[in-house]
């Protein structure tokens, strides 16, 4: 090995030289909450995400507060995108979600539309099309969620979808109306 690697080596923390050594893909997870202090539950699986292992957190959208999509007799929304740069299959990952929403103390219900304390969605795994029965990637809902599309514009201002379209054409689309960036 060149001397120069090994110097830069001694640099870099160990999960930093394994991360860069496979290959890895470029994804996006939706974060959500609307229960037992949101902010507080964003922020934790942010923490946790930080912590997947074979992974590495690249960018972290501000947070935002939302109404609800969906029934509306439930609590307002906080909402994030986080970029996550994996060499983990997709199902590994999902693996990894469902553990840090279990952890916060996800309870799954029959509503697939109410409340949560936290929701951790695969939206874009690279630019793959996943159809499963336990994914779907692009997630189904993200063309037609402000709390999705404003926050993933603003880590990823150039990204286009796995189908060509920009997350710029798709965020001028929506309607705006419903977000609020919160102050850092
Ligand atoms: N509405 C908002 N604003 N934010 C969410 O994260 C969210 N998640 C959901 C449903 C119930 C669709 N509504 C939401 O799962």
């Amino acid at each position: 090995m060149a001397l120069e690697n090994v110097k830069s080596h001694k640099t870099k923390p160990l999960k930093l030289i394994a991360t860069m050594q496979m290959k890895m893909i470029t994804t996006y997870i939706g974060v959500g909450s609307n229960l037992s202090d949101p902010i507080k539950q964003v922020k934790l699986a942010i923490d946790a995400l930080h912590k997947v292992k074979n992974s590495q957190v690249s960018a972290i959208s501000s947070i935002y507060g939302s109404k609800p999509m969906g029934p509306q007799d439930q609590p307002d929304y906080i909402n994030a995108v986080v970029e996550l740069k994996t060499s983990l299959k997709p199902l590994m990952l999902l693996d990894a979600l469902q553990a840090i929403e279990n952890k916060a103390g996800r309870v799954r219900k029959e509503n697939r539309w109410g409340a949560r304390i936290l929701d951790l969605d695969i939206l874009l795994f690279g630019d793959q099309i996943i159809e499963n029965k336990c994914l779907t990637i692009p997630h189904y809902g993200m063309k037609v969620r402000e709390f999705v599309l404003l926050p993933l514009q603003e880590v990823a201002p150039h990204l286009h979808l796995p189908n060509g379209e920009s997350i710029n054409d798709l965020a001028d689309k929506i309607a705006h109306n419903n977000l609020l960036k919160l102050p850092n």
